[in-house]
């Protein structure tokens, strides 16, 4: 059964009735998925951060209500409706290892530079010029290497690689997740673009991570904190990952349930702004579907009981073990919200 027009995202437990695959965009699974076997010429991102077992749900399937159409660019895999592109791309790291001639950049980098170049490069030919959501998973992301963290490596292989393909570096930049995934795990990067410019929300509690100070690396990160985007049917907000970060510093090192709270309080923020903005939307933290990184599974309770009280019973909600990228959080939590519009009359 194919669901109504307009974008939409479910947690599945794999265990439900088989969807009708002809209006889903893509797919990430993740460590401990069960193997998908979904119609051909679906995209799926292979995610390499486990499951954890309070998690009811395995997949992210992303959908359109429409039916869509596969294609290929480059190494990107994607599927469309007029409206939207899913894209996903998996570089291996030892594929970008330095050749013949010293390099000056980390195989980290280049595999990042080839990732946005060739993302850059799809939404160019197939006609999807603007990026709203990308989620990016790279391994040991807290790990040094070539003297500089690997996130810092990627930080700056991607602002590298969006400003040479000629697009923004600041404000109008997606919304984005990046974790990290388990040692040897290539490269994943998948996203969202559509036809339309979104809306790009930033938090008034933080500092623009386009702004961060350069103690947190040589180059920002590129991303929005939220982007909300307008259909026909529907408005959707996508919050980026959000952590307990408070103007641009990390707050309650070690105690994981202040940091649960921080960042559901930077969450509700967002969502405040979002309402604000759109006049129409009436988001709230309770018809939000979550993505939960903890970086200690032992963890997982104190976030849970934190997490429960303020979104409620009904939340779609998937719990990842995943490295975050700053030493100091302990938990990052994106979300996503998808506010039906009034029928036009
Ligand atoms: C933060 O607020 C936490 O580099 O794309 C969150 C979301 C974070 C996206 C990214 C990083 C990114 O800075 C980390």
């Amino acid at each position: 059964m194919r669901a109504p027009a307009g974008l939409h995202l479910a947690y599945v437990s794999g265990a439900e009735e088989t969807p009708g695959w002809d209006d889903v965009l893509g797919v990430a699974t993740f460590s401990g998925s069960p193997r998908l076997t979904a119609a051909a010429g679906i995209p799926v991102a292979q995610v390499n951060t486990p499951i954890l077992a309070a998690s009811a749900h395995r997949y992210e399937v992303w959908s359109s209500g429409r039916p869509a159409e596969s294609g290929q660019h480059g190494r990107v895999l994607f599927r469309r409706t007029p409206e939207m592109l899913f894209g996903c791309i998996a570089l291996p790291e030892r594929e970008f290892a330095a050749g013949a001639g010293a390099e000056r950049t980390s195989s980290l980098h280049r595999a990042t530079e080839e990732a946005y170049q060739e993302i850059c490069a799809t939404l160019e030919a197939e006609g999807y010029p603007h990026l709203l959501r990308v989620w990016n998973y790279l391994a040991d992301i807290n790990r040094d290497s070539d003297g500089t963290e690997r996130y810092r490596q990627f930080n700056t292989a991607r602002q590298h690689a969006l400003h040479t393909c000629g697009r923004a570096v600041a404000g109008s930049v997606p919304a984005a997740s990046a974790l990290g995934a388990r040692s040897e795990s290539p490269l994943v990067v998948y996203f969202l673009a559509g036809q339309v410019a979104p809306l790009f929300v930033e938090n008034p509690r933080q500092v623009s991570a386009y702004h961060y100070p350069s103690e947190y690396g040589t180059h920002s990160p590129v991303f929005s904190r939220a982007a909300l985007l307008r259909q026909s049917e529907s408005l959707t907000l996508f919050i980026s990952g959000t952590a307990s970060i408070v103007g641009h510093q990390s707050l309650h090192p070690g105690d994981t349930a202040a940091q649960t709270r921080e960042t559901l309080t930077n969450i509700e923020a967002l969502v405040g702004e979002a309402n604000r903005r759109a006049g129409d939307a009436h988001f709230d933290l309770a018809t939000l579907a979550y993505k939960v990184y903890v970086r200690r599974p032992a963890d997982l309770p104190v976030i849970q009981a934190q997490l429960a009280p303020a979104v409620g019973s009904k939340a779609q909600i998937i719990y990842l073990q995943a490295d975050i990228c700053r030493q100091d959080l302990l938990v990052e939590i994106e979300a996503t919200g998808i506010c039906p519009l009034a029928a036009a009359a």
